[in-house]
This record gives structure tokens, sequence and C-alpha cells, in this order.
């Protein structure tokens, strides 16, 4: 007798792999794209590691059918990737670049023919830089222009696509793309960073309208923040204070505007004065009702009280002997506690996690194989600690690994393979790892053994 115990999904459980237009698709200045504000961050000295750029990136605008066989053979139910808005409008607003809109009409029809449900995010990060030009996310008109992008991809999609996410990460977009400068377009000013949010939020809410009126597939629309669990370093008062404010800034700053429709007080006092204005309306655009949340989750923060430390007085640690990716620590039950944070504190109708994954420096094996068991374990546990929040009776509908395939990591140029595929940026050959062999028996079998 097998004493084996299975971890079973709900039944219609959706499982997925993510990407995004900019981190894959290079064919950066072709078919009448413009110009992005990552096209012009990369090109700034020093910007990111060892000077790498995303004009080629995994040249997935040349191989996307190649891309879409990989989903195929690996069994994916959704594919999560998102338009580039420069390819749509290359000025941002004004004309339509039917080229574009033909791309992604494609990949959409390809994807259905195999019965792989596109998930399309409008929003991952490549702001057309001539909006940049004109004040960027700063400047309440990039809300509006956002709306009527939104609206033209609904209208021409939107007979076959119903799954939509304005945003991705807008705390990402906002203070690492204008407080710490990190990301494009590399400001460093708090104003610049709360307007961005701001607009950010106001655009969401601005795009769900639109896309409610114009897509003829009845819209299911929703928005993905990064959320985090946050642990104070120690028991003590200030401590706990720090990881109050993390929390504040990172998800409750999102979170609350979203499903209340009013910022946190404790951040308005420490922020309030760095927000633009708010016209009456506006929270109630952002609060417009959704039909899911999407959470991409990857680690915790451990805050610590840091009077040194710009904005929130708190900054994080790295506890030893816990393990560390790459990048950040692994935390697993922290996927469970952020799910069960969200669905308890705000109710939303439904949660998909939108992204899980983690770098890993893998290299292929003399028998051609990728052999990354790490990033297996990593996946595993956290679907298991998914799993467990599912069985709570969290309304989780489905999971996307970040990523589909290896990529373009951001400031850290192509450092971080993050792939379910194994990219070569050489000869742009794919392999599927063995985390992806593993995923794709997990999707056959709607979940996996526990040994
Ligand atoms: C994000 C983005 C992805 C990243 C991934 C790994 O969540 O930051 O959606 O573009 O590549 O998260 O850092």
């Amino acid at each position: 007798m097998s004493t084996e115990k299975f971890v079973r999904f709900p039944e219609g459980f959706i499982w997925g792999a993510a990407t995004s237009a900019y981190q894959i698709e290079g064919a950066w200045n072709e078919d009448g794209k413009g110009p992005s504000i990552w096209d012009t961050f990369c090109r700034i000295p020093g910007k990111i590691k060892d000077g790498d750029t995303g004009d080629v990136a995994a040249d997935h605008y040349h191989r996307w059918e190649e891309d879409v066989g990989i989903m195929v053979e690996l069994g994916l139910k959704a594919y999560r990737f998102s338009i580039a808005w420069p390819r749509i409008f290359p000025e941002g607003v004004g004309e339509v670049n039917q080229k574009g809109l033909d791309f992604y009409n494609r990949l959409v029809d390809k994807l259905l023919a195999h019965g792989i449900e596109p998930f399309v995010t409008l929003y991952h990060w490549d702001l057309p830089q001539a909006l940049q030009d004109k004040g960027g996310w700063p400047n309440r008109d990039t809300a509006y222009a956002f709306a009527n992008y939104a609206e033209t991809v609904a209208k021409e999609l939107g007979d076959r696509v119903s799954s939509w996410i304005t945003h991705n990460e807008p705390f990402v977009a906002a203070l690492i793309g204008h407080f710490t400068g990190e990301h494009a377009p590399g400001i460093q000013d708090p104003s610049a960073a709360f307007a961005t949010a701001h607009h950010i939020l106001l655009s969401h809410g601005l795009a769900a309208q639109a896309i409610r009126a114009s897509a003829s597939l009845k819209p299911k629309v929703g928005i993905v923040l990064n959320l985090h669990p946050i642990h104070p370093a120690s028991p003590s008062e200030e401590d706990k204070l720090a990881a109050k404010r993390f929390d504040g800034l990172i998800n409750r700053m999102f979170l609350d505007p979203i499903f209340f429709g009013k910022y946190p007080e404790d951040m308005l006092e420490l922020f309030g004065f760095f927000l633009p204005e708010i016209r009456p309306g506006d929270m109630d655009t952002i609060s417009i009702p959704i039909d899911f949340i999407g959470i991409n989750y990857y680690t915790r923060i451990v805050a610590r009280s840091d009077p040194e430390f710009p904005l929130l007085q708190a900054s994080q640690v790295y506890p030893e002997g816990n393990e560390y990716s790459q990048m950040w620590e692994i935390y697993p039950p922290g996927i469970y506690e952020t799910v069960i944070r969200v669905w308890k504190d705000y109710n939303p109708p439904s949660i998909f996690l939108t992204e899980n994954g983690i770098p890993v420096p893998d290299g292929v094996d003399f028998d051609g194989r990728v052999r990354d068991e790490r990033r297996i374990r990593y996946l595993r546990n956290h679907l298991l600690y998914l799993h467990k929040a599912i069985s709570e009776g969290a309304p989780v509908k489905g999971y996307f690994v970040w990523s589909l395939l290896d990529n373009f990591e951001w400031a850290h140029g192509y450092s971080m393979r993050f792939g379910l595929v194994y990219v070569d940026y050489k000869t742009q050959k794919r392999i599927i790892k063995d985390s992806g062999r593993w995923y794709a028996k997990v999707i056959k079998e709607n979940g996996f053994a526990l040994e």
C-alpha cells in the first residue's frame, strides 16, 4: 500500500506561465514600434549590468510560434504576456500602428487554437518614450493616454481575450522607477514617485472602464501587485513600526485605494505632501470593482528601524541562517501568508498568483539537459503553501510561474535566469529545463505527490 500523499488542486485550476514584452520580445525598432523608456534607459552607461539591453532579448517577436509550441508541450492552460504600448502607439497617443496590433492578434489566435487562455497585461513598464518626453507618469495626462491605449487594444483583441490585467506592480514602476531610480526612467524624486503611483492607479480605473465598454467578450479585469509579508527584525516597538511602514508603502498604499478607495492614514501622514493633486472622483475611479487581484509573490521582507534610511526610517535585514537565492530570501510560507492576508483584509472576488519563481545560475549539462533542481524545490514548496491557502478557502483560481523563458531581468540584464525554459542568447536555442518537465507533469496531474 502506498502511503504517498497527493497534493491535488481544485478542478479547473489554471496553470500558467508569465512573461513581459520588453523582457522577451526584442525587435525593439521593428514594424513601426516606437522607443520605450526602457530602450532609452538601457543606453545610459552603468544602468544595466554588463551594458545589456532588450534590443534582441529572447527574440520572441520572431520566434513566437516556436514559443507557443513550447507552451503546448508543457501543457500550459494559460499564458500571461504583456503588450508593448509603443508597438501600438509609437508616439503613445495618436496614430495606431496596425502592425503592432497584428503581432498580438496572431499570438492570441495561435494560443486559442491550442486551448491556451491568454492573460493580457497592458502595462509592464515600457512606457512610450514620447510620453516620457511630456512628463511621463508624473504628468496626469499619461493616465488618459493609457485609457485610450487600453480601449484600442480591447476593441482589437476583446472578441477573443477575456482576462485583462491593467498594470503590473505599480509599486515598482513608481518607487523603483522614480525614487530609487534603478529602473527606467531612472528618476530620483519622491514627488515624481508618488505622482506616478497615483496616476497609475487612476489609469487602472480608467482603463478598467474602457475595457468593459469596448471588449465584446465579457471581460474580467484585474491588476497585479507585488506583495510581501513584512516581519519585524525583533519584537521591539521600533522594529514593529518599521515593519508597519514597509507594509504601508509596499502593500497597503496600493491595496487600500483599490479596495477601499483611500490611501492608508499612516502613509498620508508620512508622505501625503508628496502626493499630487487628488481630484474629486479619483478615488472612486481607482476603487472601481475588479474581477480579480493578481499577486506576484517572491519573498518576504524583514524590517528594522533605521533612522538613516530615507522615507521610511526603516530598512531591510537579511537574517543569517536563512536560505537565499541570487536575489532574495527563499520563504515559501510567505505565499500562504500573503494570500490569506489579501483574502481576509480585502475580500477580492478571486485571486491569481500571477508570478512566482526564482533565479538560478542554470547551465547546460554535457547531455544537453538543464538540471535546475533548486527551481523545482522552490516551486514545489511554494505550491504546497498555496495549496494550504486554497484548502482553507482562499479563492485562488490559478498560478503562473515567472517565467516561461529566461529573459532580460531589468537592471540585472541577462545575468538572472528565471525560465522554465533555458535560452542560449548566442543562438536563441531553447531547452526545456528539468523544472519545465516537472511543471508539465504537475499540470497534467493537477498536482503532485509528496515524497
Ligand atoms: C516583476 C516583474 C518581472 C520580473 C520578476 C523577477 O515582478 O518584477 O513582473 O518582470 O522579471 O518579478 O524579478
